[in-house]
């Protein structure tokens, strides 16, 4: 903010017209109230879009030998984005991408120091030990595609 009055006594100094370089045009307060507004209501959104809870998420289905299974397909996110296990037992992940953007060609579980390459339409699978109760989130090679295992 304190840039712009330098800029413009700047720009005032070098060209000699008296036209200033921007008005001020006042608003009424109903429009001014209603922009700001409508701005906090996009935050908002914002917001819960990347951070927030997105339903109960996915439970996974009992195989064999206890084994739970869930299918997640990734394509623009993954769906689901929040899975549900229970803690325990061994649990096979199986990623199946369709989305042939490169930001998804990698998912990576953190908290297990697991990176898991997925090929363009195909379903890649990995196992993980049984685990206790928690939430380990996993995330795309960029850390902008985002999911949840929750561990119960
Ligand atoms: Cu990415």
């Amino acid at each position: 903010m304190s840039l712009l009055p330098a800029l413009a006594a700047t720009a005032a100094t070098s060209a000699s017209t008296a036209e200033p370089l921007w008005r001020t045009i006042d608003q009424p307060m109903v429009l001014k109230a209603l922009v700001a507004g409508v701005g906090v209501v996009l935050i908002a959104w914002e917001l819960w879009w990347f951070l927030g809870r997105h339903g109960g998420g996915v439970v996974a289905r009992e195989g064999e030998h206890g084994l739970q299974e869930i299918t997640i397909t990734v394509d623009g996110g993954y769906a689901p984005s929040r899975i549900r296990v229970k803690a325990g037992r061994p649990l096979r992940l199986a990623f199946h991408r369709i989305d042939p953007s490169g930001c998804v060609a990698q998912v990576i579980f953190p908290d297990f120091h697991k990176t898991l390459d997925l090929p363009l339409d195909a379903t890649t699978t990995l196992e993980l030990p049984p685990t206790e109760a928690g939430v380990y989130p996993f995330h795309c090679g960029m850390n902008m595609v985002r999911g949840v295992m929750e561990v119960e």
